[in-house]
């Protein structure tokens, strides 16, 4: 099973101190950026763009058509910012990976910067992994001292070429909501972390209001393997449309959930069995794609290829990749619970579907989580979802609404059962090391 497996991005977390500019080198660290910085931005556009690198944080959008976006005749300011705000529930790759080798996401913010005309870059980290932080700044400095940011070594710009860039390592304050692009730009400004309209969107009007290019960790640090390798060997993994390799976060009742980084399109069942296989005893009843915003599935959908298209068309979102797995001893209905009571917590507040709606599914929920649900409470569940879906300000309502749908359509009577048994009765906790 273990060929299935593409480390690029992973390659070196087992190396001792693989987070210093001293064994970033020993593999060819900072080669891609000498190579880039010899290319014209509008080159280094188009070969991202040839590879078919779609965005690693939810919603796949192609990387090099983002950076085409951004107006080159605009006097204003350009900026690149990174998402590094992980949160959505599942998800764990940019955390380690930022932890395990930083360079890489460096190396691939000072190629982007060139590549869209920015001499201002930001990584906005998610502030409660201060460890993550500590260690961007710490990389951010040694980036400094060997001329890769600023003004270069001897002021001739990074690597006597002229061009200079700038990257400040901001820490949020752990709002969900400012994983949500246009909430990440408020915040970066000093102010509280709400949803803009769009549009426009940030290319042609973001921070500050001038373009800016927002991107997932995964999306740019990926930038520096496809430099050196070339679009064709990128784009000869995974599948016709979702091309390359990524990090998938496994998480839940397999021997060895972590980070596997293998190509689009390798299936669940793959998967599981690079994570040891299910537990003891355990079979698969019910699974996230792309953590708790996208639509559950089940074992039907086992040998599905796991890429945006074959997702999308089983009825749920790739996502972040961030694969749940659940037991035949979880409780649907109170890990759908659990979900709704965090969206609930993160909604923002600025749009009443969301933020009425995620309280009264929440009630409701426990409701037939204690066994005393209402005759028309599954009812109730379905119409609160289709007022929030479509109707909210930003993705975090229709993610909301994600798990409790799906949830009902392929475990109806779990939710049925909630009006006269507690979960707990049904689907002891003891029995199950999750929920
Ligand atoms: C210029 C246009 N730019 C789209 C840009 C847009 C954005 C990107 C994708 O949500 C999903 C969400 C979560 N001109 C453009 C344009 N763009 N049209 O393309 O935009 P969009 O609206 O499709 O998605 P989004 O707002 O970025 C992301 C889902 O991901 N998700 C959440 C993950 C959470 C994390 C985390 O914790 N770090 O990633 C999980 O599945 O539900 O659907 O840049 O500006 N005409
Ligand atoms: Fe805020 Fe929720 Fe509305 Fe998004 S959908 S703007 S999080 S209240």
């Amino acid at each position: 099973m273990t060929d299935l497996l593409t480390p690029v991005l992973t390659a070196d977390w087992g190396t001792d101190r693989a987070w210093t500019l001293a064994e970033y080198r020993k593999t060819g660290g900072y080669e891609a950026l000498e190579k880039a910085l010899k290319m014209a931005p509008a080159e280094v556009v188009e070969l991202v763009k040839e590879s078919g690198l779609r965005g690693r944080g939810g919603a796949g959008f192609p990387t090099g058509m983002k950076w085409g976006f951004i107006p080159q005749d605009n006097p204003k300011p350009k900026y690149l910012v990174v998402n590094a705000d992980e949160s959505e529930p599942g998800t764990c790759k940019d955390i380690p990976f930022m932890m395990a080798t930083p360079h890489t996401l460096i190396e691939g913010v000072i190629i982007a910067a060139h590549a869209i005309g920015a001499q201002q870059a930001f990584i906005y980290v998610r502030g409660e992994v201060l460890h993550v932080i500590r260690r961007l700044r710490a990389a951010c400095r040694e980036a400094y001292e060997a001329g890769y940011l600023g003004d270069g070594l001897n002021g001739k710009g990074i690597l006597d070429s002229g061009i200079s860039i700038d990257l400040v390592i901001h820490a949020g304050a752990g709002a969900y909501i400012c994983g949500e692009e246009t909430a990440l730009l408020d915040s970066l400004e000093g102010r509280r972390g709400q949803p803009r309209l769009r549009p426009p969107f940030p290319a042609v009007e973001g921070l500050y209001a001038s373009p800016t290019v927002i991107n997932n960790v995964e999306s740019i640090a990926s930038v520096p393997s496809i430099v050196r390798g070339g679009h064709e060997w990128f784009a000869s993994m995974g599948t016709e449309k979702s091309k390359g390799y990524v990090i998938y976060s496994l998480s839940g009742h397999v021997k060895k959930p972590g980070q596997y980084e293998a190509p689009l399109g390798i299936t669940l069942r793959q998967l599981i069995d690079l994570g040891g296989g299910m537990r003891e005893g355990a079979a698969l009843k019910f699974w996230t794609p792309g953590g708790s915003s996208t639509p559950l599935l089940t074992a039907e959908h086992l040998d599905m290829p796991l890429d945006y298209e074959s997702v999308g068309a089983a009825g749920s979102m790739l996502g972040t990749r961030a694969l749940q797995i659940f037991d035949q001893t979880t409780s649907v209905v109170r890990a759908v619970l659990r979900w709704t009571e965090f969206y609930k917590h993160e909604s923002c507040g600025k749009c009443t579907p969301c933020r009425e709606g995620t309280w009264w599914l929440v009630q409701t929920l426990q409701r037939l989580d204690a066994g005393e649900g209402k005759e028309g409470d599954i009812e109730l569940l379905v119409d609160l979802c289709e007022n929030i879906l479509g109707r909210s300000f930003c993705a975090l309502g229709d993610g909301a609404t994600s798990p409790i749908t799906s949830a009902i359509q392929h475990f109806r009577e779990e939710f049925e059962a909630g009006m006269h048994t507690p979960s707990s009765e049904l689907f002891p906790p003891a029995a199950s090391m999750l929920f």
